[in-house]
């Protein structure tokens, strides 16, 4: 049968449990989208988890991956946000599958399980999360970064969430997955060939490269290199990529204390790879307070009435 049953006593809190096995083997399965973008769910699944939880201000202890409050127009319709409504829909059927699961806990799990899919690290992840019910709790709009900007700007954003030079460039590394939409960002294109593999490519590219400042017809200015190789058309009769850069991302290799981090990911997989586990672990994190046996017992949570 394809509707699994609720837990009797509560939500399932580690991953091993059969429920949650069930879920993630639910979500490979819809990985694979033909039609969209480059084949794959994955990438801007990804995102959708980065941008509910990168909302958190440590100041304040609001925002984060709790609550799952993109479903709402105040979150949701963010310009920072557009084009996760894409993510959303893709997830819905296994939300409507395992009505149990909060949307909250099945956007971030989706992420940890499609990056293992597409060839990336193994992620810690915790369940418990709960959705709220209304818009009270949202997060103000703003707190996402723009990829127009600089070293300056980043380190705002980050720091604000509790990240260090180090974690800012781990977490940068996901642009080895997924592209920039004109519709929804206004930049455009891909930063690795392969968008649909995990992997240190991006670290790569970055330092190889003569990137050079482009202004699209949107007036966006992003950066482009065209690999020499392929101009024309390559021994495949394939088009040439164009491959691009934010200038957020031009940033890391330009600020000295960025670019120590950049050279290290380039050099070493594996660092990188153990350094994303971890940082996008505390990413899904932020603002989530446990307490003893890993049960969350943010306000919202003791409020809903989930049982502890
Ligand atoms: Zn992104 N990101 N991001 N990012 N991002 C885009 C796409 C994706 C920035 C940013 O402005 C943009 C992180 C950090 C930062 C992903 C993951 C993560 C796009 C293109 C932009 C403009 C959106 C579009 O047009 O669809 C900036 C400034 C960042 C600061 C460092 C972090 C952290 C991420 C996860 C850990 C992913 C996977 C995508 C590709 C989405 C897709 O739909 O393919």
């Amino acid at each position: 049968s394809s509707q699994s049953q609720p837990p009797t006593t509560d939500v399932p809190l580690t991953p091993s449990s059969p429920q949650l096995a069930e879920v993630r083997a639910a979500i490979v399965k819809l990985l694979k989208q033909p039609d969209y973008d480059d084949g794959s769910a994955g990438p801007v699944i990804v995102r959708l988890a980065w941008h509910s939880a990168g909302t958190y201000d440590k100041a304040t202890d609001t925002g984060g991956s709790n609550g799952a409050g993109m479903r709402y127009e105040v979150e949701g319709g963010d310009p920072a946000n557009a084009g996760l409504q894409h993510a959303r829909a893709f997830l819905e059927p296994i939300k409507r599958q395992f009505p149990w699961i909060t949307y909250a806990d099945l956007w971030t799990l989706a992420a940890v399980v499609a990056i293992k899919e597409m060839g990336g690290p193994e992620i810690s992840w915790r369940g418990g999360r709960t959705d709220f019910t209304d818009d009270s709790r949202c997060p103000p709009r703003g707190r996402l970064p723009d990829g127009s900007k600089d070293a300056d700007h980043l380190r705002w954003i980050f720091y604000r969430m509790g990240f260090n030079d180090q974690e800012i460039v781990a977490l940068s590394g996901a642009h080895n997955l997924g592209r920039c939409h004109s519709d929804r960002s206004g930049f455009e294109g891909k930063w690795v060939n392969n968008p649909t593999r995990f992997s240190n490519m991006y670290y790569k590219l970055l330092r190889m490269h003569d990137w050079k400042k482009k202004k699209l017809a949107n007036g966006f200015e992003q950066y482009v290199y065209i690999d020499k190789d392929l101009e024309g058309e390559d021994a495949d009769g394939e088009e040439p990529e164009e491959l691009m850069m934010l200038p957020t991302d031009i940033a890391l290799l330009h600020d000295p204390s960025f670019r120590v981090w950049v050279d290290k990911y380039a050099e070493d997989k594996d660092l990188f790879f153990r350094d994303f586990a971890n940082v996008f672990a505390k990413l899904l994190e932020l603002g989530i307070r446990r307490g003893e046996n890993g049960r969350v017992i943010n306000q919202e949570n003791l409020e809903s009435g989930y049982k502890s």
